[in-house]
């Protein structure tokens, strides 16, 4: 049967100083400038409207939020960066909160979002650098997808892909219309049940 998520609860808030749960199962992290659309990906992923919150307002979240799926694996909302009228001691404490996370050795995949209709940002290349250098395996994917012709979406995903100096692959995503599910699923399968994914028929 296909995976799918079955359950999704809130677990905790945590911010710099504050103890991060029980590292005791895959950990998947969203990440991704202020306003491209994390909180609504993992809503629309648990079909839950309200589990995370969103905002049109950018820079709202400053906390990393942990969400448990399938009573299974983390899925873990991580604050945005780039809202330009950040103070900078605001900025600091990012970056200080992303390092002391990023570094920890608990993550297991990180899912790095980028607006479909923008080229990277600087932050976004610096992020991107980040999980090279600590060396994560990720997924990117490209949200809104809905916002473009739907002939120019794979291409203009795989595009945003190349533009972080990535391999040229992104997934396109909306979360409204549930487009790039099934795909994202079957990578988070890969990382929550990684020795389901050899199929011996398909193999030969
Ligand atoms: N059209 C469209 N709008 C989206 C999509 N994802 C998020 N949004 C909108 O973008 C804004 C920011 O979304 P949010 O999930 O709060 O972004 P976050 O700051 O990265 O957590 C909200 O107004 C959402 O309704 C999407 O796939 N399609
Ligand atoms: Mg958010």
């Amino acid at each position: 049967m296909d995976f799918t998520v079955n359950t999704a609860r809130f677990i905790t808030s945590a911010g710099l100083g504050s103890e991060l749960p029980e590292p005791k199962c895959a950990e998947i992290a969203v990440v991704g400038k202020s306003n491209v659309g994390k909180s609504s990906l993992i809503n629309s992923l648990c079909g839950r409207n309200k589990l995370a919150k969103t905002s049109s307002k950018p820079g709202k979240t400053r906390l990393i939020n942990y969400f448990l799926l399938n009573e299974e694996f983390y899925l873990v909302d991580l604050p945005g960066y780039g809202y330009a009228a950040a103070p900078k001691e605001e900025q600091a404490k990012w970056g200080r909160l992303m390092e002391g996370y990023l570094s920890s050795g608990r993550v297991s995949h990180i899912c790095m979002l980028i607006d479909v209709r923008h080229e990277p940002t600087a932050l976004d290349r610096q992020m991107f650098g980040y999980i090279i250098y600590y060396g994560i395996p990720y997924t990117l994917i490209a949200t809104k997808a809905d916002k473009l012709a739907k002939t120019k979406r794979r291409q203009a995903a795989n595009a945003a892909a190349k533009l972080l100096g990535a391999p040229p692959y992104a997934i396109a995503w909306s979360s409204e219309t549930g487009e790039g599910r099934r795909e994202l699923l079957q990578r988070i399968e890969a990382v929550v049940h990684p020795e389901a994914g050899v199929d011996p028929e398909a193999a030969e």
